[in-house]
């Protein structure tokens, strides 16, 4: 294809998205996120085992490491809105995905359609989960030119704050990254996000730039303790209870995660 061509390519998929129901939709270019630093800081980590993690392997890759699919070369990042006043999307009933993350597949199942029967291109839909083949979302997104990462460690969008969540497919084709951009609305916060955590997990300096060789570490400075946040994350599953839910024939138990650090974000709130 031309370069003419994959620019009209480029701004369609980006408007296609949008039409699918995507809330914010970019590209990050594969080599761009191979030296960002989740990708290189993670596999330098202690083995993450708590909630989130998968721990069926697929293959033997180091810890932390992403398996990118052959022939990868560039990343399409949904974002579904999540507001405050709609919590229920992002409530979590074991092995049925959440209510936001349907929303997110079936838009990425869309584009997947669209680009296969209209312009012939493959694409592939990323699992949520590293260890199965997943990616860092929040790196691809800032090079999708979405937002930034937050002093919270989340992504801060200037449309939604931090209250979306994030989903990715891969193309064959060599497309340019859409950001990074210079938002960066944490230069004007006195960190209320970091004060709101039950497990106090925005305490202190748990990774130093000297042990990982670049600044950009969780929490932005390194002060983002997952162990103390996977505590909270812990707690809300033993203490889910069982619910009648829309769309869910029996009752199921209801785990409703912390989003104290999302929540008390000032940007994006309506
Ligand atoms: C495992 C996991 C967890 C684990 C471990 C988290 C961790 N950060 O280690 C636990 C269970 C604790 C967790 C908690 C939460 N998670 Co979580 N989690 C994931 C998952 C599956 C992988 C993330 C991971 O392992 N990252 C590796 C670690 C080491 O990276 P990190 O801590 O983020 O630190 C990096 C960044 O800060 C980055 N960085 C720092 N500065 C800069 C600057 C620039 C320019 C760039 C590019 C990058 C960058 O570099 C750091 C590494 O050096 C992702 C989905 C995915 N596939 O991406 C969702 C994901 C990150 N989680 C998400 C959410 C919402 C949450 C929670 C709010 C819980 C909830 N209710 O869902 C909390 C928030 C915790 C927090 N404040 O960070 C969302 C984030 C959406 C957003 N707005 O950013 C994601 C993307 C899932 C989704 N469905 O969209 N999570």
């Amino acid at each position: 294809m031309g370069s003419t061509d994959t620019l009209k390519l480029y701004s369609r998929i980006l408007t296609k998205a949008k039409e699918l129901g995507a809330s914010l939709v970019g590209i990050a270019n594969v080599e761009d996120l191979k030296k960002a630093p989740s990708y290189t800081v993670t596999p330098m980590m202690p083995a993450y085992n708590g909630v989130g993690a998968n721990k069926e392997r697929i293959d033997n890759r180091k810890s932390g490491e992403v398996n990118w699919p052959q022939g990868a070369k560039s990343v399409i990042v949904i974002a579904y809105a999540h507001p405050e006043n709609k919590p229920e999307l992002d409530y979590w009933y074991g092995s049925i995905d959440p209510t936001g993350n349907k929303k997110l597949i079936k838009v990425v199942q869309g584009l997947i359609e669209w680009l296969q029967n209209d312009h012939g291109i493959k694409a592939f839909h990323l699992p949520y989960h590293v260890e199965r083949g997943g990616i860092y979302l929040k790196d691809a997104a800032v090079f999708a030119g979405m937002g930034c990462i937050g002093k919270n460690n989340l992504l801060v969008t200037p449309e939604f704050g931090p209250r979306i969540r994030l989903r990715g497919l891969t193309l064959e084709i060599d497309l340019p990254s859409t950001g990074p951009t210079t938002f960066d609305p944490c230069a004007y916060c006195d960190e209320i996000c970091n004060r709101s955590c039950p497990q106090d997990s925005f305490k202190e300096q748990v990774y130093t730039p000297g042990e990982f060789g670049r600044k950009e570490l969780p929490g932005r400075s390194g002060d983002y303790d997952r162990l103390r946040c996977n505590i909270q994350m812990k707690i809300d599953e033993d203490t889910a209870v069982e619910q009648n839910v829309e769309d869910i024939e029996k009752a199921v138990r209801v785990v409703k995660y912390c989003r104290r650090c999302e929540f008390s974000c000032p940007v994006g709130k309506v």
